[in-house]
């Protein structure tokens, strides 16, 4: 398949490389996205079967957000969605590249009471220098400020890796909203219906509002990186270190699919190692 099942207006590329995000509406039906809510809430409530805990008894990382990720590899249902052919040659086109592959996904659910999500750029968790990268947000219903609505700094993109923030607040975050490279920018709250999803670039600068409302934010994201992105750093990182990947080496393995073009049949992930529990699911190193 080389058409775009999903082709973009020249002014939503245009508006997504000027401002590092942009909205594409009414994307996903509504059956099709309760076909994939319905999958990502299964494995959601499974990860997470063993907590009990009250939001105040949380960490304040986990007070943000339930986090739970590579979902695609461990039900079918939701490969359906990380793997969405559609989505993926969305991804292709805000970046401009010949593919993608899939970098991770993540059910990002923020609970009622959940606090802000602080604000920091993506890219510089990653060892990936600043390789091409988008990540898809897809709410599972319509968001507004008060249930924990996305927000930009529109143009923060264009400043480039700046310092790292520490959103687990194990120590003391930067505010990275004060740093003179974004010129006193505000970061712009964006609500949206279902059905739409929401594009960030890799460096631009997000948050999300806290949760006021009493119903929890279902949210579930799909980071997409171009397939000729290489590592550049030796930091550890799961997916990278998992296929054996060396600084100055290629993106590779079935961790990391191809999405764009379209693989001939669903990728198979890779063997479960570990056990598929606990809200963040990371395999032993
Ligand atoms: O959903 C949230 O609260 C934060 C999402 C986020 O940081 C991301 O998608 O990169």
């Amino acid at each position: 398949m080389n058409e775009f099942p999903i082709r973009l207006e020249d002014s939503v590329i245009a508006s997504f490389r000027a401002d590092g995000f942009v909205v594409t509406p009414e994307v996903l039906t509504a059956s099709e996205l309760d076909r994939y809510a319905t999958a990502v809430d299964a494995e959601v409530a499974e990860r997470t079967a063993d907590d009990q805990r009250d939001i105040a008894e949380k960490t304040t990382y986990e007070q943000s957000f339930i986090q739970c990720m590579r979902l695609w590899e461990t039900n079918e249902g939701v490969r359906l969605l990380s793997c969405h052919t559609g989505l993926a040659g969305i991804a292709t086109q805000l970046l401009g590249v010949a593919s993608v592959r899939l970098w991770q996904d993540q059910a990002l659910y923020k609970e009622p009471g959940g606090r802000e999500t602080t604000p920091h750029q993506d890219e510089t968790f990653w060892p990936i220098g600043d390789e091409p990268l988008v990540s898809a947000w897809i709410p599972f219903q319509d968001v507004r400020l008060e249930h924990g609505a996305m927000a930009y700094v529109p143009g923060s993109h264009k400043a480039g890796s700046l310092r790292v923030v520490d959103i687990t607040h194990q120590s003391e975050p930067y505010d990275i909203l004060q740093d003179p490279a974004l010129q006193g920018r505000e970061p712009q709250f964006v609500e949206v219906e279902a059905g739409s999803v929401i594009w960030h670039h890799g460096m631009t600068v997000h948050q999300a509002a806290a949760n006021t409302s009493n119903q929890t934010r279902r949210a579930f994201t799909v980071v997409y990186i171009s397939s000729a992105a290489r590592r550049v750093k030796e930091w550890p990182t799961y997916p990278l270190d998992r296929e054996g990947i060396k600084v100055g080496e290629m993106m590779r393995g079935d961790g990391m699919p191809v999405l764009w073009p379209a693989p001939e049949q669903l990728p198979t992930p890779p063997e479960l190692i570990g056990e598929k529990t606990g809200p963040q699911y990371e395999v032993p190193k």
